[in-house]
């Protein structure tokens, strides 16, 4: 970013998937403006123009693009930052594994997880989106064997994405069968850049 270069922008609410962009933002460290769009503007014609279905998180790059989807908003907020160490270059067998692990995380742990939660709500124990996020689960907890993170050693965006969607899951103690699971979802929510976004995300709802 040039001296003249804004700074992004994040458009959020709290307590949203917004705080998937806020820990990648805190994790690159660099300065970044907020803004948080109140409920009641979500359907307004300016936040349309942001995102088209009125949802967060929207992020406004420093040349003005405005773009949405939260695994779309911080894998680009990790190629911009390559200081940051987020990603591995393009090309590599190791950003491959990002491709998978980012894609993972919203269609085989998210999606599910989400609709699982919701059935538990309605009192449905058995149903195929448990059975699907159990599956995910499993895989997930064979390949964080004896590793810190999904690349290995190395925090990534991919982290970021997969943590905070089992997070969500460990908040409702879906972790228990999961040992690996549940050691990964510490380590990330012990990371400072985590704890800076909670505290935002925490606040309350304008
Ligand atoms: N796939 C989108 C989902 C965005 C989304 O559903 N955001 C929710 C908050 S987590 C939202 O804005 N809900 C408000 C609404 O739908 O009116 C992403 O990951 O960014």
């Amino acid at each position: 970013m040039s001296a003249a270069t804004p700074p992004p922008r994040l458009y959020y609410m709290p307590r949203t998937r917004s705080i998937r962009v806020l820990w990648m933002l805190e994790e690159i460290g660099k300065p970044y403006d907020l803004t948080q769009i109140p409920g009641a503007e979500r359907r307004s014609a300016e936040h349309l123009r942001r995102h088209p279905l009125g949802r967060v998180p929207a992020l406004e790059l420093g040349d003005g693009t405005t773009m949405f989807e939260s695994a779309a908003i911080c894998l680009q907020l990790a190629d911009i930052n390559p200081d940051a160490g987020l990603i591995p270059s393009p090309g590599s067998s190791e950003r491959a594994l990002i491709y998978q692990w980012v894609v993972f995380a919203v269609a085989e742990l998210e999606a599910p997880l989400f609709r699982w939660i919701r059935e538990l709500g309605e009192g449905i124990l058995e149903s195929a989106a448990r059975d699907r996020f159990i599956a995910a689960a499993a895989a997930m907890e064979s390949a964080l064997d004896a590793r810190d993170w999904l690349l290995g050693a190395t925090f990534t965006v991919a982290d970021v994405m997969c943590a905070r969607v089992l997070q969500g899951a460990d908040s409702r103690e879906l972790l228990r069968p999961w040992p690996q699971l549940e050691a990964y979802v510490r380590r990330s929510e012990s990371r400072p850049a985590y704890a800076r976004a909670a505290a935002i995300s925490d606040r309350p709802r304008t």
